[in-house]
């Protein structure tokens, strides 16, 4: 019987967790409605239990928690354009979905729940982002991925079960998919300059993210299951426009960038604080930008 469940497993970073999970010869169970995620990211995981199904299915929840120790919550409908585009989906697939699994997950016991919540919540001034700033979310995205973590933390206060969210910061990394239009820019941005093809930066450019590798999102989520609740997020801070002379060296991109009006619901600037992750339970990023940034793009090139 499982240990761990894995929400979203078919995804790019549920398949990550749970390809370290089995490394590291766990139990693993994991659920997936392939709305997103890709049967591909399986490969090698054949080992865990899969539920194919959506949380929001009656039973599925019960069934997917049963005997489970520890959850990792990444099924979600993920993208700021998305959410514009569709709200009431969004709030479905991370809000209803997710107070399903955690009603399920008390009823069975569960000891603890780590949640993917987001850096998404504001459009602070104030650099870096730290746990207790004011949330002011823009964009439906934002409110359903923060609904999701005050339903953690009330799950917590209330009935007693451990979560933790961790606010993850533009993740990126092999296996992510860069074929939607909802897509994260640098899976976006390599595919297109490895196949010499524009990409179009969205605003001046000169906003920026906190490009976490997907490797140090893995380790922060292992280590908030061992440890005491708190959060983490990765960092490195980059421009867009830096970011795009990055990736004409790595990919030998040589032709233009297009340029098209700000995307409504955009944050400016993003920049994690890490210190309390640090010292709450020891994260810190292995993978720097640098390097994960080159080891993306060999795997884009791989799948040429
Ligand atoms: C990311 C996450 C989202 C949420 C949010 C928090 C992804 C896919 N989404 O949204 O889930 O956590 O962070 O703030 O990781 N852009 C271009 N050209 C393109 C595509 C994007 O210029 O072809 C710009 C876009 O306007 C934005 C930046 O690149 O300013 C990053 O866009 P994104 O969709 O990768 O991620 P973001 O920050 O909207």
């Amino acid at each position: 019987m499982a240990d761990y469940l894995v929400t979203g497993v078919a995804g790019f970073i549920g398949s990550s967790i749970a390809r370290a999970l089995v490394a590291r010869h766990n139990k693993v169970r994991g659920v997936d409605n392939f709305s997103t995620g890709k049967r591909q990211n399986l490969v090698g995981l054949e080992s865990i239990e899969l539920i194919e199904g959506d949380l929001n299915d009656p039973g599925l929840a019960e069934r997917a928690c049963r005997e489970i120790k520890f959850i990792f919550h990444e099924a979600a409908l993920p993208s700021v354009p998305r959410s514009i585009e569709d709200p009431v989906g969004s709030n479905r697939a991370n809000v209803d979905a997710t107070v399903k699994l955690l009603d399920a997950a008390r009823k069975s016991r569960v000891r603890r729940v780590i949640y993917a919540g987001s850096s998404a919540y504001g459009n602070s001034p104030s650099l870096p982002k730290k746990e207790d700033m004011l949330p002011a979310p823009l964009s439906p995205y934002a409110v359903s991925k923060l609904t999701g973590e005050h339903y953690m933390a009330a799950f917590c206060r209330v009935y007693g079960l451990e979560t933790v969210t961790l606010r993850y910061f533009n993740v990126f990394g092999p296996h992510q998919d860069p074929t939607s239009q909802y897509s994260g820019v640098l899976a976006i941005f390599i595919s297109k300059m490895l196949c010499n093809q524009t990409p179009t930066i969205y605003g001046d450019g000169e906003q920026s993210r906190d490009f976490t590798y997907t490797d140090n999102v893995v380790v922060g989520n292992l280590l908030a299951a061992s440890a005491d609740a708190s959060k983490v997020a990765g960092r490195v801070f980059n421009t867009l426009n830096e970011t795009v002379q990055i990736l004409r060296s790595l990919t030998s991109y040589a032709g233009d960038v297009s340029h098209g009006p700000e995307r409504p619901g955009d944050v400016k600037h993003s920049l994690a604080d890490i210190a309390e992750a640090k010292s709450q339970f020891g994260y810190e990023p292995s993978v720097l930008f640098g390097e994960g940034l080159t080891k993306t793009v060999d795997w884009y090139r791989s799948q040429l």
